[in-house]
Formats: structure tokens, C-alpha cells, sequence
């Protein structure tokens, strides 16, 4: 049961919600959760991953390929469409449409019932939606689809109509060009083709091939599509579009079964349009020799290993289960499992929103999952920040700094897509300056962070060799550019900087950033002594002609101040004089809004002149330090931060959950999991900032999940040395079992209130020492440990 997410009944409103809440992907592609009858107007949209286009000055964006699945069925000539369908009988929220007098209109199609769900253990989206049309027949409507794992430049559907009564049944099928775009258009030269698959012309492969309008890179969607019982077919072609009818005599109880095999490629490393176009086409001949069921099951085993090294099993808390698997499922399907050239956009591959651009959310709360469960794609995930590291330099030169200031919103050159004027004003519709690109510096410390994990973890140096040292290095460098040695104090600060807080642009010495860049610069110099080890020569390069030299970042390292907790209340003071700004309540706060999107941030923002704080800052810094501070410290920090918290980032809440854990106190905790763990089950995250949708899928909150059970309420941290287990379990869960991959080894933990269970592989190339409690023990290849708690 865990496995299944369900939709019952039809209401026009949620299908932007469902979008995201049903999506499918590979990491590669990502498809909408909309319906075959859907266009852009509902939002259908098939995002490549790494593929953008900027028009005219627009916003650079990703760009949405032709639609490869939609389908429309007419009965008897009649269009069955939810969209269309004169009254819809199931669910919570149907919606009944009725003519004026409270009649039926009987000459409409009657939608009778109708269900979305999603198979997370296989990643298939299904449909089913019953229509009653006027003449009494009983259609049904089912579809299976799923972004094939094996191949990911596939997207496959299994598209069935049955009825209750004989008819004739029109089914028009193909690739739609014209496409959702919040900048676009994306795709110009738009040509459409039917291909003749051997000697049997009557199942071409259609395809559309356009190319962006920037960089003029091709792409092409191809089709192969085939009704197993047959029918009269003939291609349409319109100017954005290629479609086939197929017209069917449909006899009663007989299903007519479409399948569509729809492969996207892209040209991102220099293909012309003619090799891309081959590519797809032989993708979708090959698909539709495969058949459905073929490809099914090559996918279904991919995701059977996906699985193995990530599932989770939450025992007593079947809400808890669910919302936590899904929070997996969404992190797998955006995963750069192939690629080291992308990373993961803050809303994934579920649009165009926020440019679909990487921000510092794959570091500190994606990064972790991929880590202890597929170590490879965290090693993927920071190659990205080693290609894009000429953007980031760029970007230190163009503000007159030394090194590299990574991109606040990262694409695929590293090149920042934030703009200087991110957030426009509800009331005078004006942009509103925000300094989100200048001032958030400490995205260069988070890349070090992250590119620091990835080595502690495998205990690989290759990544440092292969360009980490070198990106930790120069962030270092920024970092001593864009500090300020006060004289009076003998001591470096960070001025002028936007924290995680984003209400509060231009403070200085915010703690968070502070304390990120002291761990920056001890990660550089590690890592310039691993590169000094591994590759003298590209370590003298580095270090010949800059007048930054590896004392400069000690000195730093030493004198850099980070505020401290006060002797008193334990407080830590989020950024010089904050505790003079006023001190309200948030729903005090609330209540001055003239707007319910107004921004609080900004050059006016309600919040900019109080404590209140947009996300976890302090707290996040209590979290990533843990060993650092004392339980009393954090407890007092939570408690003060907590309540003037607006959490009005995805961001935030996972991070109040684990500081909660860390503390002995699970069921503060909880509620945040809960709320971050269902935040695209639900729907229920902003969707405004000033007047700028921001809808979409929360890769950071589902990995915050992730955090929040293994990291916080199992308690587990590896530290590449050994492995400190610390449960703190909400009282609504009896137990947690999960693999993880720890030093090159694979373990199975199961944490309940009674024991806590360690298994290693048999295959694993060492034993590891586990700390559990107050105990420690060295678990060896193949052994099982149970250690009572
Ligand atoms: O990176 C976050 C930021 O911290 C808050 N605003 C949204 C961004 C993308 O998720």
C-alpha cells in the first residue's frame, strides 16, 4: 500500500498541483503529472535536463521539448476530456458543472470517476477516468507511463479505451510544438517527419525537430505508435504539430490498446540536428520492436536497484512511510545518475520555474541522500560545480574579487541566471531590487561543503584531484578578495552579505555565512595538501602568480571572526545587531500585509526592519556543526529562532526537524518532518513571491526528509572515519530500517526502541567501527550486530 500515491476525483484546480505531485523522469527528462488530453494550458511541459534557452532579454529558462504524449479520444465523434466532461461524480473535490437550471446537459460526456496514482516502486503514472457519453456507452480511459530508467531518452504509454457498447472510436495521437513556456518560445525551425519504419509505411515514426533560439541547439521528439488491433490511420501536420488519427470500430468490452513510445534528444554536446534527429527516430523504432512490456520490466529493474540502496522502512507510522518514500521517489527521478555536466535544479525537472536553476539546496539538503545511498551521483552532482567553476570566476572578477563566486542560481556554464531584480512588488508591479546574485556569498562555501563531503565520505581523492581542490581553493581565494581585516579588532569579518535569511539583505557578520567560510578555508588548505600530494604541477599552477598564498587563508582560518554563543542565554546573534531590530510576533507580523504575496524582504519588506526570518539560519549552522555546540546551546537557539521563523522557504523546516533530533527531542521535530516530507504530496508550499509563481516540485525538501529520519531521528553521521549512531525516535514510530553505502561498504541499520540492528555485507571491502550510544564496536564484512538500546 505504501507504494501507491492516489488521486480520486477531477478538480480544475489542482492540475497545476497534480502536475508536480504525478510527475515522472529519469534525470534526463522529467514529464509533467498532467493528463494525454492536457496542453499548455494545463501545464504539460517535458523538461531536459541541462537544456536552456534565453529569448531576447526574457529570462533564461529551460526549455519545455514538444509534448510526444498527448491523445485525444473522440466517441462517436464526441471529445472525452475531463476538461470537457459536463459533471464529474467522485472524489472529495468534484466539481459538478451543471447548466443554469441544475440540469445535466445530456449531450455532453458525463465523467463518472476518475483517478490519478502514481507506482513509486516502479515510477509509472497511471490514469483511469470512466466517461458516460450521451448515447449511454461506458468509456474508460487508462494509461501507464513512465520515463524509462534503461533508456532515458524514452518516455513510453500504454494508452487504453474500453467501452461498454460498440462505436467508432477516434484516437488522435502525436507531438505537440506548442508548448507552455513562462519565456519562450524556446523552439523555432520547427519541422515535423514521417518516417517510414521498414517495409511497412502505416507505422511511421513521426517526429517534430526545432532548435533553440540562443544557441540554435536541435532537438527532436520522435514517436512510434501503434495500435495492436489495427485501424485506419493518416498524419496530420500543422505547423507546430505532427499527429496521427487512428480511427478504430471499437466493439463492446474489447479494449483498443495504443502504445507510444516517444523518444527526446537533444544536441548538448554539439550534435547537428541531423544526428539528433537519427538518434531519436532509432530510439523509437527500437522502442516499438521492444514492446510495451519489454521496457517495462528493463525499467521496472532499474528502479528495483534504485530501491535496494535507498528505501526506507518506517514501521508504525504509515502516513510517515509513504510521504518519505515519495520524498525519495522525487530525488530519483532528477538524479544525474549519467551526467557529471548537470546538477539538480531547485525545482527539478518539473518546469520552468526559478530558471531551473541549481542553487545551493543540491549541496546542503540533497547532496546527503545521494551520499549514503548512491555515492556516485554525489560525486556527479559536485563534477558539476568542478565544470562550472570558469562561471564562477567570471562572476568573482565582474564584482572585482579574486577566485570564484559561484552562481546564486547556476545553469549549465555556471554563469548566474539570478538577476539583479529577482522579485517584483505586488503593488506597482515594479521589479524590486533584491540581492540574492550579489550578496549571498556563502553558495562559494556551501560548493567547498559539499565538495569536502563527497571526499570524507568515499575517502576517494579523485574529486579533489580532479578539480575539487582546485574549486575550494578559489572559492577560498574569494572568500579572503571579499573579506575585511578590522584592524581595531584584529580580526577578519564578513560584511555586507546576505545570510540564508533572505529577509535581511546586507547584514554584516551573519553566523551562518562566518562559520561557512571558516570551514571553506580549512577545507581549501586540506585539500591543496591532497592536491600538493597527488598533482604537484597543478598545485604550483595554482598557487605561481597569485598573491593569495595558502598563510594568507590560514591567517584567515585563525582571526575570522564567527559569533558565539552569548555566556548568558546561550543566543547566537543571527548578524550584527540584529537583536536590535523589533522584536513582533509572526502573526502580528501577518496581520500588516496588504497583499497575501507581498514580499517581506527586499528594499521594504515588512520583515527586513523586525526579527523575523525567512528560514532556518542560526539553526542551520547548529546543524552542520553539531560537535561544536553543547545540547543546552542549540535547545536555547531552536527555541528563540523557532517561533520567529516565518518558514516560508522549502528549506527550513527539515533543518528545525534535525536540530530537534540532535537534542533529544523527536516530537518537537516531527511536525516539521511531517510538514516537509508531504510539501509536494500536499501542495501546500507558497507558490507566490511578490508576483512570481515559484510552483513546482521541492527537491530540498525532499531531501530534507531524507535528513530529518536517517540524520536526525535514526541518528546516524559518518565522518569517513567511522560511523555514531544517536537514535532519537518520534513517539509515533516503533522502528527504522534503511541501507546505507559508508566507506565503500554496504550496511542495513535498523533502529527500533529496544536494539539497534547493524548488518554488513558479506561483500564489503573492510569492517567499520560504529559508535552506538556509549558503546563502540567494529562490525566486519557480513556480520550482524545487535546492540541494545
Ligand atoms: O535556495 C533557496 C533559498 O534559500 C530560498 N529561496 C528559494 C531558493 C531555491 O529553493
Amino acid at each position: 500500500m505504501s507504494w501507491i500515491v492516489r488521486e480520486s476525483g477531477f478538480d480544475p484546480e489542482r492540475i497545476a498541483h497534480h502536475g508536480n505531485k504525478f510527475m515522472i523522469g529519469n534525470g534526463v527528462l522529467g514529464y509533467r503529472g498532467t493528463l494525454e488530453e492536457f496542453s499548455k494550458s494545463e501545464l504539460t511541459a517535458t523538461i531536459v535536463a541541462g537544456l536552456y534557452d534565453q529569448v531576447g532579454s526574457k529570462w533564461r529558462e529551460p526549455v519545455n521539448a514538444p509534448n510526444g504524449l498527448e491523445t485525444n479520444v473522440f466517441w462517436n465523434g464526441t471529445r472525452l476530456s475531463v476538461l470537457e466532461a459536463g459533471n464529474v461524480a467522485t472524489g472529495d473535490s468534484a466539481v459538478k458543472s451543471e447548466s443554469a437550471g441544475g440540469e445535466r446537459d445530456r449531450s455532453r460526456p458525463e465523467l463518472v470517476a476518475h483517478e490519478q496514482s502514481l507506482n513509486l516502486r516502479q515510477a509509472v503514472h497511471r490514469r483511469r477516468s470512466v466517461f458516460r457519453t450521451g448515447d449511454g456507452a461506458e468509456v474508460t480511459i487508462t494509461s501507464e507511463r513512465f520515463c524509462s530508467a534503461a533508456r532515458t531518452e524514452l518516455i513510453v504509454c500504454r494508452f487504453t479505451v474500453e467501452s461498454s457498447q460498440d462505436g467508432e472510436l477516434t484516437i488522435v495521437t502525436g507531438i505537440n510544438g506548442d508548448v507552455w513556456d513562462i519565456n519562450g518560445p524556446h523552439l523555432v525551425r520547427m519541422e515535423s517527419g514521417a518516417h517510414a519504419a521498414g517495409d511497412d509505411a502505416t507505422w511511421e515514426v513521426v517526429s517534430l525537430t526545432a532548435s533553440t533560439q540562443e544557441l540554435g541547439l536541435p532537438i527532436t521528439v520522435a514517436e512510434a505508435a501503434e495500435v495492436a488491433s489495427g485501424g485506419e490511420h493518416e498524419v496530420l501536420r500543422e505547423d507546430l504539430s505532427i499527429r496521427r488519427r487512428i480511427h478504430v470500430r471499437c466493439r463492446a468490452g474489447e479494449p483498443v490498446v495504443l502504445v507510444k513510445a516517444v523518444a527526446v534528444v537533444a544536441g548538448l554536446e554539439g550534435e547537428t540536428a541531423n544526428q539528433v534527429q537519427a538518434a531519436a527516430i532509432q530510439s523509437a523504432r527500437e522502442a516499438r520492436q521492444l514492446g510495451y512490456d519489454r521496457l517495462l520490466s528493463e525499467h521496472a529493474e532499474y528502479w528495483e536497484r534504485k530501491w535496494s540502496a535507498s528505501d526506507i522502512i518506517v514501521v508504525g507510522d504509515d502516513e510517515a512511510q509513504l510521504a518519505l518514500r515519495y520524498s525519495m521517489y522525487q530525488l530519483h527521478i532528477i538524479a544525474p545518475e549519467r551526467s557529471e555536466k548537470v546538477s539538480i535544479p531547485a525545482r527539478g525537472l518539473s518546469g520552468q520555474v526559478y530558471k531551473g536553476a541549481v542553487f545551493w539546496d543540491t549541496e546542503m539538503f540533497m547532496l546527503p541522500f545521494f551520499l549514503y545511498t548512491q555515492p556516485e551521483v554525489a560525486r556527479n552532482l559536485m563534477m558539476y560545480r568542478v565544470h562550472t567553476l570558469g562561471g564562477a570566476k567570471r562572476k568573482a572578477a565582474e564584482y572585482g574579487y579574486e577566485g570564484a563566486f559561484y552562481a546564486w542560481e547556476s545553469q549549465e556554464t555556471g554563469e548566474d541566471a539570478c538577476t539583479l531584480f529577482n522579485v517584483n512588488d505586488v503593488f506597482t508591479g515594479r521589479p524590486m531590487r533584491t540581492y540574492f546574485r550579489d550578496k549571498q556569498v556563502h553558495i562559494s562555501a556551501d560548493v567547498a561543503y559539499g565538495i569536502w563531503q563527497v571526499y570524507a565520505f568515499t575517502g576517494d581523492d579523485r574529486l579533489l584531484l580532479d578539480g575539487g581542490a582546485e574549486v575550494a581553493w578559489e572559492c577560498a581565494k574569494f572568500f579572503y578578495s571579499y573579506g575585511y581585516f578590522n584592524p581595531r579588532k584584529q580580526r577578519y569579518e564578513i560584511l555586507d552579505v546576505t545570510g540564508p535569511d533572505e529577509y535581511h539583505e546586507r547584514v554584516n557578520n551573519n553566523a551562518f555565512t562566518n562559520r561557512m567560510v571558516k570551514e571553506c578555508l580549512r577545507i581549501a588548505l586540506d585539500a591543496m595538501e591532497t592536491l600538493k600530494r597527488g598533482n604537484s604541477e597543478r598545485y604550483e599552477q595554482l598557487l605561481a602568480g597569485s598573491h593569495i598564498q595558502p598563510e594568507h587563508i590560514r591567517d584567515m582560518y585563525e582571526r575570522l571572526y564567527v559569533p558565539e554563543p552569548d555566556a548568558q542565554s546561550g543566543l547566537i546573534e543571527q548578524f550584527d545587531r540584529y537583536y536590535a531590530l523589533e522584536d513582533v510576533a509572526l502573526p502580528q507580523l501577518k496581520s500588516r500585509m496588504l497583499h497575501p504575496h507581498e514580499y517581506l524582504g527586499g528594499g521594504n519588506g515588512l520583515a527586513t526592519t523586525t526579527q523575523i526570518l525567512k528560514q532556518a539560519d542560526v539553526v542551520l549552522m547548529l546543524h552542520l556543526f553539531k560537535d561544536d555546540y553543547d545540547p543546552a546551546i542549540k535547545k536555547a537557539n531552536w527555541a528563540y529562532y523557532e517561533p520567529r521563523t516565518e518558514h516560508g522557504s522549502s528549506l527550513s523546516a527539515c533543518i528545525y526537524a534535525l536540530v530537534a533530533a540532535d537534542t533529544g527531542s523527536p516530537d518537537w521535530g516531527y511536525p516539521y518532518f511531517m510538514r516537509t516530507a508531504t510539501i509536494d504530496l500536499t501542495g501546500d508550499a507558497k507558490q507566490y513571491v511578490g508576483d512570481l509563481y515559484i510552483g513546482g516540485t521541492h527537491p530540498a525538501a525532499n531531501g530534507g526528509a531524507w535528513m530529518a529520519a536517517v540524520l536526525g531521528f535514526a541518528g546516524l553521521r559518518y565522518d569517513g572515519d567511522k560511523a555514531v549512531l544517536r537514535p532519537a525516535l518520534p513517539s509515533a514510530w516503533q522502528a527504522i530500517e534503511f541501507p546505507v553505502r559508508l566507506g565503500g561498504g554496504s550496511y542495513r541499520i535498523r533502529v527500533s526502541r529496544e536494539e539497534v540492528v547493524i548488518t554488513a555485507h558479506g561483500d564489503n571491502p573492510a569492517g567499520l567501527r560504529f559508535t552506538v550510544g556509549e558503546g563502540e564496536l567494529a562490525v566486519a564484512p557480513g556480520q550482524e550486530v545487535r546492540i541494545p538500546v
